[in-house]
């Protein structure tokens, strides 16, 4: 990565007008937290595509919940890292301004994060599977997840699993977003998991830009404007700096 590269995506992030930003897992990997697909794998130990699906929960909801609340143990030791909070300042630089993040980790709420879109959920939440009541469960030892307090039914992580559509209203937002903007920038996603990963392929057909940062080349950094290769937690506060 060159200072002429960081120069250019300076420069596009001076001349947008309505910025969205693309989270992944690598996002929070400066945090502690293992990404998905890394040398740290998360899923290399637990193969999350067993796990992270209604069928397994179906099959086994304890060996399941065993493994969010081992996920959570992790998050809740971390903190947001730098990273999330040059987001959180991108976020106050532009009228128009969308986060989408595939993290469920919260640090972007916990870095101050406004204007965001969980597409995949939120880890510090859990749904009711007979009346689909969402509540705050900061649990992290899966033998005292509790039953729904409104009707007694088993509760769930409120994450969307693999072969689960996302929620209606957070896709309708994300293409909203992803269609209107003028410059999206990408950060720390293999992009492999649909539908996020096509998001930013959307956004250069309606003549956006693309900025993707990234430790190493993914398919987005081939069609992306600027490259940037290196940590998210180095490269974007360089990109604000004035
Ligand atoms: C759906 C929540 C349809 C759970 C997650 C085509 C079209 C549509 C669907 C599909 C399709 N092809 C396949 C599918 C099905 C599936 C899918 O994509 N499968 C994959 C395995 C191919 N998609 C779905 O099922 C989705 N649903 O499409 O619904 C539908 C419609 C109607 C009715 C029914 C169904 C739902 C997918 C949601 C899955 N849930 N998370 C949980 O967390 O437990 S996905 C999971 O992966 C996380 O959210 C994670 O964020 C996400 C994406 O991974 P990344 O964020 O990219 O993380 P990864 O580890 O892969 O990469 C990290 C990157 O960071 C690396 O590139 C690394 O180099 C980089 N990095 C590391 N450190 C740093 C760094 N970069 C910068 N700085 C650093 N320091
Ligand atoms: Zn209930």
């Amino acid at each position: 990565m060159s200072n002429s590269d960081i120069e250019k995506a300076r420069e596009l992030l001076i001349s947008a007008k309505y910025l969205v930003i693309l989270a992944g897992a690598g996002l929070s990997q400066e945090s502690g937290i293992p990404t998905f697909r890394g040398a740290d794998g998360l899923w290399r130990q637990f193969r999350a595509e067993e796990l992270a699906t209604p069928y397994a929960f179906q099959r086994n909801p304890e060996l399941v919940w065993e493994w969010y609340c081992w996920r959570r143990g992790i998050i809740a030791r971390a903190e947001p890292n730098p990273a999330h909070y040059a987001i959180v300042e991108l976020e106050k630089r532009y009228e128009q301004f969308m986060l989408i993040t595939q993290n469920v980790d919260g640090l972007h709420r916990k870095a101050g994060s406004k204007k965001f879109i969980e597409i995949h959920g939120c880890i510090w939440e859990s749904r009711c599977v007979d009346c689909h009541n969402v509540s705050e469960d900061r649990e992290t030892d899966y033998k005292k997840i509790q039953p729904c307090k409104k009707c007694g039914g088993r509760l769930r992580p409120n994450v969307v699993w693999f072969g689960e559509a996302i929620p209606d209203m957070n896709l309708r937002k994300s293409i909203y977003s992803v269609q209107n903007c003028d410059l999206m920038l990408v950060v720390g996603t293999s992009g492999y998991v649909q539908p996020a990963a096509s998001f930013p392929f959307h956004a250069k057909q309606n003549n956006a830009k693309v900025i993707d940062i990234n430790v190493e080349p993914t398919p987005i950094s081939e069609i992306a404007d600027v490259f940037l290769q290196g940590r998210a937690g180095d490269i974007l506060p360089a990109l604000i700096k004035d």
